[in-house]
């Protein structure tokens, strides 16, 4: 491969271009009006505009992406996350077209991409799933009888929805009939699909995800999981790796699970297979998403793994050059996702010009970001604008350049999530290491951040007032 176009824009189009830049191999963006200024555009070696802001009209428009592709003469396509990534009809154009997609078969993207098409899959394969059925049902007879003999409460989900969209817990059976229309009608409404099927509910679960790599050779290896149980509502926040709750034996046994997921659908590449964690350490297949992770940094930093490295070699057609016993966990790294959106004020998005915008850096501290002082927060898109990734040699090491890397961060024009992270590393119950998906609803309020930052001033006002007194006191001394 020479020359890899890559599908995406900001932070995760330029992580990409980085890895093909240094791998020898030329660079091409595309970008839509917007983006016209954009980092990721001047870094590449060549950048085409293809269309309006709006995403539908550019982004989005994989007709126009393999046309310019193909121009440029283009050997791989890179997707990124997001957009086109998992979109099956794209992957097949792009081979259609004489492009490698540096992605899973679009066999895989279309299985994973169906919960219950999924759950049928992997059916054969010994994974632990939560108790429940595995068709789409639409008879509230039925439907009562399943919630008996699981047990309320239960999960109505679609079998067409991904990252907790058309999902709806069931309390008790009076409920089920209402409810059961409610979901089915949303999720006609939201994927086109009134697919819903039942699980038991699993009230304070852990997010707990395994990475797994595979090539065209036969070859299927995990690199151990992320933790990604601080989230708001189904948007993650904050991930780490590894987990504080895993032991070897039961990371090998997750491990083991989710390379047989990915066996059951011939992936090809790097995935990742999303589990539900339970009080009493039971683990349960959730879903796999067939691209590269927002968060996949901090697995690169515990593995020393490049992962888009070794997308691009598998897309190649290499073999995976190491070995399962090869890769050990060193360290610890954490993620905190920073966005353009206001926590005082419900996340609100928080558009405008990044009137200041330093970001830290040094010693265990990995920026992947997708901005500059100056520029603008465009309303069309993630308002994400960066990943703070911090690593120690233990999590609490992770944690403190996390804190400190949170204060060198200086962004002023635009609201950003930066003291909510502080919030979250600084936290009892996330140090400790007691917590689950509930921790943000638990533990979060508006109140108790403005407490903790006026704290906070207090306490440098009177450090400051200190260290003035004791200036003071010196300057007072007699000099002979
Ligand atoms: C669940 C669950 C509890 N029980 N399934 C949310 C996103 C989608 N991927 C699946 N999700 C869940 N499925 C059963 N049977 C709780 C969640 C869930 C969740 C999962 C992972 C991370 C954050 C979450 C937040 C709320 C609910």
């Amino acid at each position: 491969m020479k020359k890899i176009l890559v599908a995406n824009r900001g932070e995760i189009a330029l992580r990409v271009m980085k890895t093909i830049k240094r791998m020898g191999i030329d660079t091409v963006a595309v970008y839509s009006e917007a983006d016209r200024n954009a980092p990721h555009v001047r870094f590449a070696d060549e950048a085409v505009c293809i269309g309006p802001a709006a995403s539908s009209e550019s982004y989005l428009k994989g007709d126009k992406i393999i046309e310019v592709a193909k121009q440029l003469g283009v050997d791989g396509i890179h997707p990124g996350y997001g957009f086109l990534s998992e979109n099956a009809g794209f992957a097949e154009a792009v081979e259609n077209n004489g492009i490698t997609w540096i992605g899973p078969g679009s066999k895989a993207i279309k299985v994973m991409g169906s919960k219950l098409a999924a759950k049928d899959a992997v059916k054969a394969y010994d994974i632990p799933m939560v108790p429940g059925i595995d068709e789409a049902i639409t008879d509230t007879e039925k439907a009562k009888a399943i919630g008996k003999d699981i047990g309320f409460p239960i999960l109505i989900k679609a079998s067409a929805g991904g990252g907790g969209k058309g999902m709806r817990v069931v309390e008790k059976e009076e409920d089920l009939e209402d409810q059961m229309k409610r979901a089915i009608s949303e999720a006609e409404s939201a994927f086109g699909d009134g697919s819903v099927f039942i699980e038991k509910y699993v009230s304070s679960p852990r997010h707990i995800e395994i990475q797994v790599l595979s090539d065209t050779h036969g070859n299927y290896l995990h690199l151990f999981e992320r933790e990604c149980s601080v989230q708001r509502r189904h948007q993650k926040v904050v991930e780490e790796a590894p987990s504080v709750v895993l032991d070897d034996e039961l990371r090998a046994r997750m491990g083991e699970a989710a390379v047989k997921v990915a066996k059951a659908c011939d992936y090809v590449g790097a995935g990742t297979v999303e589990f539900l964690f339970d009080e009493n350490r039971n683990f349960y297949f959730l879903e796999m998403n067939t691209r590269l992770q927002v968060e996949h940094p901090v697995t690169e930093y515990i593995t020393g793994v490049d992962l888009v490295e070794q997308q691009i070699r598998v897309a190649r057609g290499e073999a995976i050059a190491f070995s399962q016993d090869d890769l050990k966990i060193k360290g610890h790294a954490m993620e905190l996702r920073v966005y353009a959106e206001d926590p005082l004020e419900d996340f609100m998005p928080s558009t405008g010009t990044l009137e200041k915008y330093q970001i830290p850096q040094g010693e265990g501290i990995r920026m992947d970001n997708g901005f500059e002082e100056g520029m603008e927060v465009p309303i069309y898109y993630d308002p994400m604008l960066a990943k703070l990734v911090t690593y120690g040699k233990t999590r609490e090491e992770a944690i403190e350049v996390m804190i400190k890397a949170i204060d060198n961060y200086i962004v002023e024009g635009v609201s950003t999530t930066l003291a909510f992270g502080k919030f979250v590393f600084q936290h009892d119950a996330f140090r400790s290491g007691d917590f689950d998906t509930h921790f943000v609803k638990k533990y979060y309020s508006p109140e108790a951040l403005k407490e903790e930052t006026e704290q906070e001033a207090r306490l440098a006002a009177l450090l400051a007032l200190k260290q003035y007194l004791k200036d003071k006191e010196q300057l007072r001394l007699p000099s002979n």
